[in-house]
């Protein structure tokens, strides 16, 4: 009985000490930061994050950078006339027609990952991401920015970055689930299409723009905005028969950035290789879902 009553506080002694040693531990696991920021305690078991976070390139802008800026109010912007609005309108039997032929075209769209290094006419891109450009923006703000890289060095440059990171992201980041899903699409790390394809056309989104005279302006839902022109810009390039594929590359927005020489307030959105499909080149023979799935009329 002695003896219990003078080990009692011993043991207290022990159990808070141990408890400590584990809420110590639990909280470095926390903190230890990947180079990209991630944590390394969550690596596998957490790698949908990944999915989320995706071309995300928060490196630069900090909350704190954001608020102290120095912000445009929206007085400071000139006034706009509205003009009339009387864009053509067809009969019935016409917009049926022209219904079902965009339908018919942008079916045809698949994602391409053989393409063909033939030259495409500049003028077709420059058409091209014009018509991206007229996509709807958050208080029309336009908030992209299409960088079209042609120059050979510049796309080796850009491969040899993106395969490094998607080496990771496929060995490492992404997870088993997420590269079993994609294993029925034969993707991989390597990518020839960023030295083949003529043009590249990497798509950032603008976080905040920049007006002459330096104070920042809201770019409201720049996120959605580029992606609506992202959308566009694939029908056009399916409208003058050339192909791209919508890549993503994780993790290499912020040095795509350094290379191409852009802002802090751009941010990749996504990388697009162009050009006329290889005469080889081949696709998953993918099914769309019907209608009736992804429609409901009420
Ligand atoms: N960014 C990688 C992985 C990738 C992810 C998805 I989701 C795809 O549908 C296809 C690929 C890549 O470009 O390979």
């Amino acid at each position: 009985m002695a003896l219990l009553s003078v080990l009692t506080p011993v043991l207290a002694v022990v159990l808070c000490l141990v408890i400590g040693f584990m809420l110590v531990r639990s909280r470095e696991t926390e903190t230890t930061s990947t180079p990209s920021g991630k944590t390394e305690g969550a690596k596998k078991a957490d790698f949908r994050t990944w999915v989320d976070q995706d071309l995300q390139d928060d490196t630069e802008i900090t909350a704190k950078e954001e608020e102290d800026g120095d912000w445009a109010d929206s007085h400071e912007e000139e006034d706009l006339l509205h003009v009339p609005y009387s864009p053509p309108r067809y009969p019935e039997e016409t917009m049926l027609q022209r219904s079902k032929d965009l339908y018919t075209l942008m079916n045809q769209r698949r994602s391409v990952r053989f393409i063909s290094p033939e030259p495409v006419p500049r003028e077709v891109i420059d058409n091209v991401i014009r018509t991206a450009g007229t996509a709807p923006s958050g208080a029309h703000t336009e908030p992209w920015t299409f960088v079209v890289v042609s120059d050979p060095d510049t796309k080796h440059q850009i491969r040899q970055i993106v395969e490094e990171e998607e080496e990771v992201n496929y060995r490492q980041r992404m997870g088993d689930k997420w590269v079993n899903d994609l294993a029925k699409l034969k993707t991989n790390w390597i990518k020839d299409y960023l030295d083949v394809a003529p043009y590249l056309v990497l798509v950032f989104k603008q976080t905040y723009g920049i007006l002459p005279n330096d104070k920042k302006r809201t770019h409201y839902y720049n996120e959605i905005s580029v992606s609506i022109s992202c959308g566009i810009l694939l029908a056009a390039l399916q409208n003058v028969g050339l192909v791209t594929v919508t890549s993503t590359p994780l993790n290499c927005g912020p040095q795509l950035r350094i290379l191409l020489k852009r802002p802090a307030n751009e941010k990749l959105l996504m990388l697009l290789p162009v050009g006329y499909p290889a005469s080889d080149a081949t696709v998953p023979d993918l099914k769309r879902k019907p209608l009736d799935d992804v429609m409901v009329h009420i």
